[in-house]
């Protein structure tokens, strides 16, 4: 299958300039694309990962990808799906979050084979041009009604858009003709939320270097999930590449926990198996969707990706631990990460009788609850089970001097931290 038509059958095409030119042009070229992310926090998120993993599948096909960092556009802001104006980041603030990116895409995509792989920084260009020259050189060659027809101002003109985020597109455009000029770059790919800034680029292109230059803009659909909420939030907010911001074991749930509906869309996706092995997995979601076995493969291909092996090991540990309830054999690290999400209490280091431990803490709303549990076994300790109403709660009885793990019923976990 050649490059254009597996990114077909993965759905992860939206719209193309020219998809005739760009067919006949990967078929007997190697292309060298490009795909910008701008330096707006210190880490991508899930939602990044729609082009970037569509650059590494060009990369797998033997073309080439530039990887731009928005050193410059960072310090501006695209205003493309934003309803209102940004807050400027300070010039340090930018130039660490460049630092930032610039590290986590290396680590997902330059590897051993890939030691080529190209990444440049749009600030290296941009930074010398001065005022006269960007409207006498560049200006010029934007016609406003076309600027101001663009969605991302359109939609804009009533709540208001600064002069400085109107200019963003100009300055997208102009990274494109430098890269085409410099790097021989002939196609820009993005969410389907860039197409307005990658089609201004290519009319600069035409406009500067003639009609006949060969260059092709591509978008990818933005991820929409069957239950209509946004794609790549959990409860407890994005999920973030930096295993810092997101541990691996929480980003492994993530994963876990798509819809039936979503979760071959996800396979075909974001992932590098091949139609056979996703054609398979998406038989087995109609025949057995208990065993949730696409989820289990989409989230141990991504944790892989993005992290590592070993961190999808352990993320699989803490998660079998859980589901059994048999805790005992994990680390302090494991249990912070695995119980990130769940309900934390704190507690003195004195020793107590669980029963009055438990109702102060307030995981039991009463002492007759807290026996009538106990009694019937319904409450784990650190993954033992304890029917004794006797029993006293010590800080031998935790993680590391640091951690009591209450399971209350099949699956209410309560972390007590010790204090
Ligand atoms: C800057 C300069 C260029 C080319 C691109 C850019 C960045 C671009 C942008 N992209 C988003 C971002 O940085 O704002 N103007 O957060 C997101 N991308 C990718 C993808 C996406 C877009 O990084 O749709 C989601 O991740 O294109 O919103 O010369």
């Amino acid at each position: 299958m050649n490059i254009i038509d597996e990114l077909l059958w993965r759905d992860a095409i939206n719209q193309q300039t020219d998809a005739e030119g760009l067919r006949e042009y990967v078929e007997s070229n190697k292309i060298s694309l490009y795909c910008g992310v701008d330096p707006t926090g210190d880490s991508m998120h899930v939602g990044h990962l729609i082009p970037f993993m569509v650059m590494r599948r060009f990369q797998l096909s033997g073309h080439n990808p530039v990887i731009l960092i928005g050193g410059a556009t960072g310090t501006i802001g695209d205003p493309s799906g934003r309803n209102s104006e940004r807050q400027l980041q300070t010039m340090e603030q930018v130039q660490d979050n460049v630092d930032a990116l610039s590290a986590q895409m290396k680590k997902l995509f330059f590897t051993e084979e890939n030691s080529q792989l190209k990444m440049v920084n749009n600030y290296d260009w941009t930074k010398e041009l001065s005022i006269l020259d960007f409207l006498r050189e560049y200006g010029k060659n934007f016609n406003l009604n076309t600027m101001l027809a663009k969605d991302t101002v359109a939609s804009r003109l009533e709540t208001g858009i600064s002069f400085t985020e109107f200019s963003y597109q100009i300055l997208q455009s102009m990274d494109f003709l430098y890269l085409f000029k410099e790097e021989d770059v002939r196609l820009q790919i993005g969410g389907a939320d860039q197409w307005g800034n990658i089609t201004s680029g290519l009319d600069l292109i035409r406009k500067k270097e003639g009609h006949e230059a060969k260059a092709f803009g591509l978008t990818i659909p933005l991820m929409l999930k069957s239950d209509g909420t946004k794609f790549g939030k959990s409860a407890g907010g994005a999920i973030w590449l930096d295993p810092a911001k997101t541990t691996p074991y929480e980003f492994f749930q993530f994963w876990l926990n798509s819809d039936d509906r979503d979760v071959v869309k996800y396979l075909k996706y974001f992932t590098f198996l091949s139609k056979e092995e996703i054609d398979e997995l998406a038989q087995k979601v109609e025949s057995d969707p208990g065993k949730r076995e696409a989820q289990r493969v989409l989230a141990a291909e991504m944790t892989k990706f993005v992290h590592s092996e070993a961190a999808l090991e352990q993320a699989i540990k803490i998660s079998e631990a859980l589901f059994s309830g048999d805790v005992r054999a994990l680390t302090a690290d494991e249990i912070e990460a695995g119980f990130k999400d769940m309900p934390t209490f704190e507690s003195s280091k004195e020793t107590k009788n669980l029963v009055d431990w438990l109702v102060d803490l307030g995981i039991e709303p009463s002492k007759r609850q807290a026996r009538e549990d106990i009694t019937k076994g319904a409450i784990l300790m650190n993954g033992e089970r304890v029917t004794d109403l006797e029993t006293n709660v010590t800080a031998e009885n935790s993680f590391d001097g640091k951690f009591i793990i209450i399971r209350k019923g099949k699956k209410n976990y309560s972390l007590v931290k010790l204090v």
